[in-house]
């Protein structure tokens, strides 16, 4: 453990133990560091003496890489996200680790990759009789170790909001269990289909919306679930704090209050609903980022902003470029399913304005995070830090990335601009060289035989992945 990581440690148990004594401790660090202070330089990179960062989250559901101003979409209107680019460092290829919520929002909180994950898809349908209400939803085990528990157990606040889908009440899986202080929102994934229920969850409360009984809609829940997580990050800005918003926008039911800009706009209902879905969530970001500024706490906030999976409505996928112009959507492999928006943000940290072609996926959120908050990372993650990378420094490549998904069956796995795909672990592969084809168009398996061979024995070796009962392969 290094120095910064034993200082704010330290500061955060006297802080939880005592506000009296983190007060003198305060007053007797002030004297240290005035003594001090050429040697807090000299080991100083930028802010190892100050609080430890807050961390937020931004998990957006089934938006497309394509659907982000700057990454190429025309129609929606994205400026805040546009800005916080700007701002921050955005990713040209960035991966999701699985094409749908379950396993997406698994890797996201655990930091490990699809063919070790617990959940392979959002239900496992053949085993539907042996779980509540038919629905085969695998709850997250209790030895299972969350972003938000390592951070909990550093003294930070954790609140998620938005749609969790890890475990229903009643199960191991719930966030209460899974180290968030408060979780406000669904915890149950279907639930999370309606921006009009009759309810929400606050934890294992059931907080009942008047205004959408009896078929009214007068309660549209991604706005209430927004202003739950701007209060939580008023009510800890002077402490460290985690915040996952996991929204639910712009995943379907395409429904909204109001149209806004595209209320005008000569396009088909759906058309006009998915980009206000989207601007909805645009603009919380805005809303979100302004506070961080009103409450002085933007500087020392880390935010991400990505999304769980490629976009899903396949109508209207074509009318926005929504999945980039990549092959696929939603519970494909190829490109378009599992490509995400990336940004990062955190002044005089990430260098602004930066755009980056450094690969890297949802598993390296939980490790990347505990390297800044100067913890070490625990057994059993296939994810890795990128801090040098967010730093703007040089880091190494991973050596491969790997994907499976269980319904339709499918594996991946890209090694530098090689990717290899296949629909069964007993047909050949098809091979695509992304650089020249990132639309998967030219399969040159033939043409490439020791490469689809070299990848081919990545999918088949028995340390790639686990065998899972619930998921196994075809
Ligand atoms: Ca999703």
């Amino acid at each position: 453990m290094n120095f910064r990581a034993m200082f704010f440690k330290a500061v955060l148990k006297i802080n939880r133990e005592s506000p009296v004594l983190y007060k003198l401790h305060n007053v007797l660090l002030a004297i240290v560091l005035s003594l001090y202070l050429p040697l807090a330089h000299a080991l100083s990179t930028t802010n190892e003496l100050q609080t430890p960062p807050n961390i937020i989250v931004i998990f957006a559901d089934d938006l497309g890489v394509g659907d982000v101003g700057v990454y190429g979409q025309t129609k929606i209107q994205t400026p805040h996200l546009d800005r916080l680019a700007n701002e921050g460092m955005m990713f040209n290829t960035f991966y999701s680790a699985a094409p749908v919520c379950a396993p997406s929002r698994d890797a996201i909180m655990t930091g490990r990759h699809s063919g070790h994950l617990d959940r392979r898809d959002n239900q496992a349908k053949a085993f539907r009789k042996e779980f509540p209400k038919g629905k085969a939803l695998i709850p997250m085990p209790d030895e299972t170790i969350t972003i938000a528990e390592r951070l909990k157990e550093n003294g930070y606040a954790t609140a998620g909001f938005g749609k969790w889908g890890l475990g229903n009440p009643g199960t191991s899986g719930v966030p209460w269990k899974q180290g968030f202080d408060l979780w406000y929102g669904y915890i149950d994934q279907v639930h999370a289909h309606h921006y009009f229920p009759d309810y929400l969850m606050k934890n294992d409360q059931r907080i009942e919306l008047p205004g959408n009984k009896d078929g009214k809609r007068e309660q549209y829940t991604a706005d209430m679930i927004h202003q739950q997580s701007l209060d939580f990050i008023r009510e800890n800005k002077d402490q460290p704090f985690f915040a996952y918003i996991a929204t639910t926008l712009p995943h379907t039911d395409l429904e909204i209050d109001t149209l806004g800009a595209y209320e005008q706009k000569d396009w088909p209902i759906e058309e006009k609903t998915y980009a206000a879905m989207v601007s909805r969530m645009d603009d919380h970001v805005g809303e979100l980022m302004a506070l961080l500024k009103t409450l002085n706490i933007d500087e020392n906030t880390i935010v991400f902003f990505t999304s769980d999976n490629g976009p899903s409505v396949r109508s209207i996928v074509p009318f926005f470029n929504s999945n980039g112009g990549l092959k696929g959507i939603k519970r494909s492999l190829y490109e378009g399913g599992i490509r995400e928006p990336m940004i990062v943000r955190w002044p005089d940290h990430v260098p602004a304005g930066v755009q980056s072609d450094y690969v890297w996926w949802t598993p390296d959120v939980l490790p990347t995070v505990l390297e800044i908050v100067g913890l070490d990372t625990h057994a059993g993650i296939d994810g890795r830090s990128v801090l040098p990378t967010l730093l703007g420094q040089e880091q190494e490549q991973r050596d491969y990335f790997y994907f499976e998904f269980f319904s339709p069956f499918q594996q991946a796995v890209r090694q530098g601009d090689w990717k290899a795909y296949r629909t069964s672990v007993k047909d050949p592969v098809e091979l695509y060289n992304l650089k020249e084809d990132a639309g998967e168009q030219h399969n040159v398996a033939k043409e490439y035989p020791e490469i689809a061979a070299k990848l081919t024995a990545i999918l088949n070796d028995p340390n790639t992945r686990t065998d899972n009962k619930y998921w196994p392969v075809k």
